[in-house]
């Protein structure tokens, strides 16, 4: 018996900044609709779907900046969007800016939420390699300032025991870090779900331009076959507060083909029917971690974190 998982990638196109939440979140309701009358068990939203990509630009203001973050999930205008998945029974991730209180202090986080089909949150991950710099590059044709805005997520990769598979969570910059599908297939991951706003021109090596999308797929493709799991990648594209990003949504199998990519660079619904089980042949073979990994081999991974020259 094959276990199933018809997966829904929701692509959105840019959001604006006058662009509400209430308009974001109507956007994410028809695609999630749409993924539903394709037979989706779950639909997979980007990162930071609810606003513009405010890292994009420079704030000093605090109360500006908090009101991009989201102090509660689901909120008033956030709460359309669970009702629907529980109405209509499928299961949903969203990534959106998390303002916490903990440690006695006021906490930002770049985070996701993966959704069950009763609109319950079963697993919170918040971004771990953010990328960027912390301080105001004016020379720049934008910021790119996750380091000024979130802090480093404090949780870890977990993976999850959701819909009969195991799912886990990364955000956008976590694809290009091997790292970080190594600690979920680790866990066994057999699906692990990313949203990302990926401008095509990168300010610090404007050289990389053209190879933005091959990139974004290289690192998806390479991760999904070393560690034999699906992978769900899903953009926020389009032109955005002047700042244009890729699209490219896509699912990838874990023999590490596309199966599925997006066409445009607006809201678009692509689907795969992916079997969880897809990944075994590989586990059980080339990719026998218990048999085949050499972890004594592997010590300055996790000792080293700037490369040292011999
Ligand atoms: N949001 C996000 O993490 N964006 C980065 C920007 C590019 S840095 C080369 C990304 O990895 O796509």
């Amino acid at each position: 018996m094959s276990r199933i998982l018809t997966v829904g990638a929701a692509q959105l196109g840019p959001i604006q900044r006058d662009e509400s939440r209430v308009s974001a979140v109507a956007r994410m309701i028809a695609l999630m609709r749409q993924a539903k009358s394709h037979g989706c068990d779950l639909v997979v939203f980007p990162e930071a779907a609810l606003t513009a990509f405010f890292p994009h630009w420079w704030m000093e203001d605090e109360d500006e900046i908090d009101s991009y973050f989201e102090t509660a999930m689901p909120s008033n205008e956030t709460a359309p969007l669970f009702e629907e998945a529980a109405k209509l029974g499928i299961g949903f991730h969203l990534g959106y800016a998390e303002l916490a209180h903990e440690d006695g202090r006021k906490r930002r986080f770049n985070t996701a939420v993966l959704v069950d089909k009763s609109g319950k949150i079963i697993g919170k991950y918040r971004k771990i390699h953010l990328p960027g710099h912390p301080d105001h590059k004016p020379e720049n044709a934008f910021q790119n300032l996750e380091k000024r805005y979130f802090e480093t997520g404090n949780l870890g990769w977990p993976v999850w025991r959701a819909m009969d598979a195991n799912i886990g969570m990364m955000i956008c910059n976590d694809r290009r870090w091997p790292e970080s599908y190594r600690s979920m297939g680790l866990q066994d991951v057999e699906l692990i779900v990313l949203g990302y706003n990926t401008p095509k021109h990168n300010p610090p090596a404007p050289q990389h331009d053209r190879l933005g999308n091959f990139h974004n797929q290289l690192v998806m493709q390479a991760g999904a076959y070393q560690n034999a799991t699906w992978v769900v990648g899903v953009a926020k594209a389009g032109l955005e507060a002047g700042v244009d990003q890729i699209g490219g949504t896509c699912i990838i199998a874990p023999t590490g083909e596309v199966v599925a990519q997006a066409v445009t660079e607006g809201d678009e619904l692509i689907v795969a029917l992916c079997d969880m089980d897809l990944g075994k042949s590989y586990k059980n073979s080339t990719f026998n971690f218990a048999r085949h990994r050499e972890p004594q081999a592997y010590g300055l991974i996790v000792e080293r974190k700037g490369a040292v020259a011999p």
